[in-house]
């Protein structure tokens, strides 16, 4: 390996320490070196905070002076809510600095370059560009779009089932794939589910590991039927809840009382062009950008999966697959929707791969273009 993608990968890890801390702003983490040597290390811990560069040159003096800076993305050049980073490593005279990707931001954008490369700081870009992209996915989707960067998951058999035909599915994948769960739901800003999936499973829908940090749940329940004594309901007060449901809704009370308990209510258009009893997600997802919540993790069930391929809202999918088979003629499949005519019209994830999880599987990849039926 590369001396340089060394360093990378190690600003890489110590970005990930700011997962569900820091959205909507990036991912961000900094190495300096001297003489062979780390000297300091930072990473973008919290929104409004210092940026990862200056997390690591405030703890340098003049040992700085000469030495290489590794970032992950381009430094900044603009007053935000905090100074600009150039401003600094030119400060503590950073002779080399390697970055990872360019900064999308239009404030920044190339910008933060030319400036290090102005003042005769050495630049070396895309140092393990393709990690440093998918490390801050979502940063980038939600900086061009201004909806929030989705991915789909759910856990199935290798039959392609996601429940027994009691309707149970406790539990189709082992203890090791959901750790990584809450690893995941760490990363987004929201967990969404469908009204289905609560009816079944009356999930709580946080994340439990040490550290973690409880995304906000959203709710798709276009005709007000979450039970009020649902583990989501009694747990409002201490986790935000937005319940999505269609404009002009006539449950008043249940309304009030949901709200009583802490929900949050959008009332959102129906969907004009698909199903109209149903609300329009891609308002909803519009909804939730001007929100700035840049991230949902959508588990579930197969009609909102479906819905979301369908309406080209889908970014990214999680499978955990058990090596089991439980067959069956009436369990449904993970993803439902409107489905295609050919298998030349199915969606390719692309960079998919694949993560033993203590004798499961996940399959993650990217969906990089819309469904289209002819
Ligand atoms: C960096 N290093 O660690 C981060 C950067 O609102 P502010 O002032 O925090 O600025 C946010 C913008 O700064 C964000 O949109 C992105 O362009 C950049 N984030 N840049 O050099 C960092 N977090
Ligand atoms: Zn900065």
């Amino acid at each position: 390996m590369k001396i340089e993608e060394h360093y990378m990968r190690r600003a890489i890890e110590l970005a990930r320490q700011g997962e569900g801390r820091v959205n909507p702003n990036p991912l961000v983490g900094c190495v300096v070196v001297k003489a062979g040597q780390i000297i300091a290390e930072g990473f973008h811990q919290s929104y409004g905070g210092f940026h990862a560069e200056r997390n690591a040159l405030l703890s340098c003096g003049e040992e700085a002076r000469g030495g290489d800076l590794y970032v992950n993305l381009e430094p900044c050049c603009h007053y935000g809510k905090t100074p600009p980073c150039v401003d600094i490593i030119l400060e503590k005279g950073i002779r080399r600095v390697f970055i990872g990707c360019q900064d999308p931001n239009p404030l920044v954008a190339g910008k933060g370059t030319a400036l290090l490369r102005e003042r005769g700081v050495q630049v070396t870009n895309g140092v393990l560009e393709t990690e440093c992209l998918e490390l801050n996915e979502i940063f980038f989707h939600y900086i061009k779009t201004k909806r929030p960067f989705t991915a789909m998951k759910y856990a199935m058999t290798l039959d392609g089932r996601i429940a027994a035909d009691s309707g149970s599915s406790q539990w189709i994948t082992g203890e090791g794939a959901r750790r990584h769960v809450h690893m995941l739901r760490r990363r987004y800003s929201a967990i969404m589910a469908g009204i289905g999936t609560v009816l079944a499973d009356d999930p709580m829908l946080d994340c439990r590991i040490q550290e973690g940090v409880n995304p906000i749940r959203i709710l798709c329940d276009s005709h007000l039927r979450l039970p009020l004594q649902s583990k989501i309901v009694q747990t409002a007060g201490q986790i935000p809840t937005i319940l999505a449901c269609l404009e002009g809704n006539i449950f008043q009370e249940k309304a009030e009382k949901l709200a009583k308990a802490g929900i949050q209510i959008w009332q959102i258009a129906p969907d004009t062009r698909g199903r109209t009893e149903r609300v329009d997600l891609m308002r909803l997802w519009e909804k939730l950008g001007e929100a700035e919540i840049d991230s949902v993790l959508v588990e579930g069930g197969g009609v909102l999966h479906g819905s979301l391929l369908n309406d080209g809202l889908a970014d990214r999918v999680y499978a955990y697959i058990a090596p089991k088979l439980i067959s069956g003629e009436t369990n449904q499949g993970p993803v439902r929707g409107k489905g295609i005519l050919k298998m030349d019209q199915a969606i390719m994830l692309q960079d998919s791969r694949i993560i033993s999880l203590e004798g499961d599987y996940l399959i993650t990849g990217k969906v990089t273009r819309r469904l289209v039926r002819e």
